[in-house]
């Protein structure tokens, strides 16, 4: 432990460091033109509507952007005009999030199967890697699904992750079929004692429809291996998709009844905002958020702290 302190500097920041750093250019795009206008001033109808824009232009969008001014007017009004402006917007971001709030629990199902889905390069196979280690920080073994079986050079990268984390990958060799590879995980997790299963699958758009009845049919093999799974169905999202996101959240929904969602790539995106969006229009939870490649950039997702880092 000492030793990784020692050789990773990264290890030494605080999550906060660099949740607030990966967000840096979305609040930025949120806060430039707020500073100027409002800075720490008490708001005015002349702010709310600059506010209106710089939330739309950082993908809130516009369910959202108006449940936030409503919300915000509603504050202004009840904490007297010469309110800090920053403190009331960060209140009421907070309490828009806090509908995507539900960290997720390990149950007592073993094993307890965790499969992931969404379109490709979204970071479900990273998110997977960085997933097995913060179970293992929790004590949990964990076992690895190669399920995306189009490409040799997947698996090969979740075995490479099975390395890093010291962690089984069972795979089929020479391709095959994704649904036998969750068929044979669950049993090999269950002959080994793990406690969970991580299962990942191929990329695919929501339009390529004979992909998505795959997905289903991994889902029902997955149910058959072991009643009750999989325990939680998560959707990976990559944060420079912007409002796009929603229209994958509904259709990944329809076909598979998503338990939460995963956000990567939020550092370096100015569309931190699509967060907000998600609570004000698909409030699936939202699980995990990413914001770096690093092994701990990963982590649940908390309203507070990220209102914090967007807008504090
Ligand atoms: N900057 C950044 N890159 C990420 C993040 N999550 C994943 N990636 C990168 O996105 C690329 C695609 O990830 P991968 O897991 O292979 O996507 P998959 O096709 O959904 O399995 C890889 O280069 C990852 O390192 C993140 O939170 N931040
Ligand atoms: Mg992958």
């Amino acid at each position: 432990m000492f030793d990784l302190f020692k050789r990773d500097p990264e290890q030494r920041r605080s999550w906060s460091e660099r949740l607030r750093e990966g967000l840096s250019v979305s609040r930025e795009r949120l806060s430039r033109p707020l500073a100027a206008i409002v800075g720490r001033k008490p708001l005015s109808e002349a702010t709310l509507e600059e506010l209106e824009s710089a939330l739309l232009t950082a993908d809130v969008g516009v369910p959202a952007t108006e449940r936030l001014l409503a919300d915000l007017r509603a504050r202004w009004k009840r904490s007297g005009a010469d309110t800090d402006s920053q403190v009331l917007l960060k209140a009421s971001l907070t309490d828009l999030l806090r509908t995507l709030e539900s960290p997720l629990v390990v149950g007592p199902q073993r094993p307890f199967v965790i499969m992931l889905a969404g379109v490709n390069g979204a970071g479900k196979t990273t998110s997977i890697g960085k997933l097995a280690k913060w179970l293992q920080a929790q004590g949990l073994t964990v076992l690895l699904a190669a399920g995306d079986t189009f490409r040799a050079a997947a698996r090969e990268q979740l075995e490479i992750w099975g390395k890093r984390n010291g962690v089984h990958v069972v795979a089929q060799r020479g391709g095959g079929d994704p649904a036998a590879v969750m068929f044979d995980a669950i049993a090999a997790a269950r002959a080994r004692g793990v406690d969970v299963v991580l299962a990942d699958t191929a990329g695919r758009l929501p339009t390529q429809a004979h992909l998505m009845e795959e997905l289903k049919k991994i889902r029902r093999v997955i149910a058959k291996a072991q009643e009750g799974a999989p325990h939680e169905t998560l959707l990976v999202l990559d944060a420079n998709t912007g409002q796009n996101a929603l229209a994958q959240v509904v259709a990944f929904d329809a076909a598979l009844g998503l338990t939460g969602l995963v956000l990567t790539k939020l550092d370096g995106t100015a569309k931190g905002g699509v967060v907000a969006a998600i609570a004000g229009t698909t409030p699936v939870p939202l699980k995990f958020i990413g914001v770096g490649e690093g092994i701990d950039d990963l982590r649940p997702f908390h309203a507070d702290e990220f209102a914090e880092a967007l807008v504090g």
